[in-house]
C-alpha cells in the first residue's frame, strides 16, 4: 500500500537548485516512488548558525510502496550523489533532504525520527509545505495553521529560482 510522505529540500552552497531538480529527477525515477507535488523554490535565512549564506528551500509530497528507512535511505543516497557536503552540524551544504512525515506514523528512532521534530519551529519548512499540502496535520495542527503562527519575512518564494527549477527537471 501506498503511503504520502512530505520530503524539504535544502541547501546553500553551489547551486541548490540544480540539486534539487537531480533529486526529483532521481524520486521519480524509483520504482516505488510517485512524485505528486512539487512547492516553489523560497529564499530563506539560515536557522541554527546564523553566520552562513542563504538557503533554498522547497518541499516536495511523494507516494512511496517503500518503508520509512528504506526511503530515508534512498535520500540520504541521492545527497551523496548529489556531492554533499557538509562539515560541521548546522552549517553550509549542498543538499540536505529531510523526511517531514511519513503517512500519519510516528517513529522515534536514532537516526529517524516523523514527523521532524522541528517543524514546528522552522518556517523555511513550513512555507514551502503548507503551498503544496496545507491540511496536512502534524501534531495536531495543520501544516498552514504552523506556517500562519510562524509567519516570516526571512522566508521568500522565489519565482526565478522556481522557474529554474521547473526548467531544469524539465530538461
Ligand atoms: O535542516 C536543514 C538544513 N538547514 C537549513 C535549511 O535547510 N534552511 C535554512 N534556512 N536554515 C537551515 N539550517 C539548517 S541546519
Amino acid at each position: 500500500m501506498k503511503t504520502e510522505a512530505a520530503l524539504c529540500f535544502g541547501g546553500n552552497l553551489g547551486d541548490p537548485v540544480i540539486a534539487f531538480a537531480a533529486a526529483i529527477e532521481a524520486l521519480a525515477r524509483h520504482p516505488a516512488v510517485t512524485v505528486l507535488r512539487i512547492s516553489s523554490v523560497y529564499r530563506t535565512a539560515p536557522w541554527g548558525k546564523l553566520d552562513q549564506p542563504e538557503f533554498k528551500n522547497m518541499a516536495v509530497m511523494i507516494a512511496t510502496d517503500l518503508a520509512a528507512a528504506d526511503l530515508l535511505a534512498f535520500c540520504l543516497r541521492i545527497e551523496r550523489e548529489q556531492g554533499r557536503e557538509r562539515k560541521e552540524r548546522w552549517g553550509p551544504r549542498t543538499l540536505d533532504i529531510d523526511l517531514l512525515t511519513y503517512g500519519e506514523a510516528i517513529i522515534d528512532e536514532p537516526g529517524l525520527q516523523v514527523p521532524h521534530p522541528r517543524i514546528a519551529e522552522r518556517a523555511f519548512v513550513l512555507a514551502p509545505l503548507a503551498e503544496i499540502a496545507p491540511t496536512l496535520v502534524i501534531g495536531g495542527r495543520s501544516a498552514s495553521d504552523l506556517r500562519d503562527a510562524l509567519a516570516s519575512e526571512e522566508v521568500m518564494r522565489d519565482d526565478t529560482e522556481t522557474a529554474r527549477l521547473r526548467n531544469a527537471s524539465a530538461g
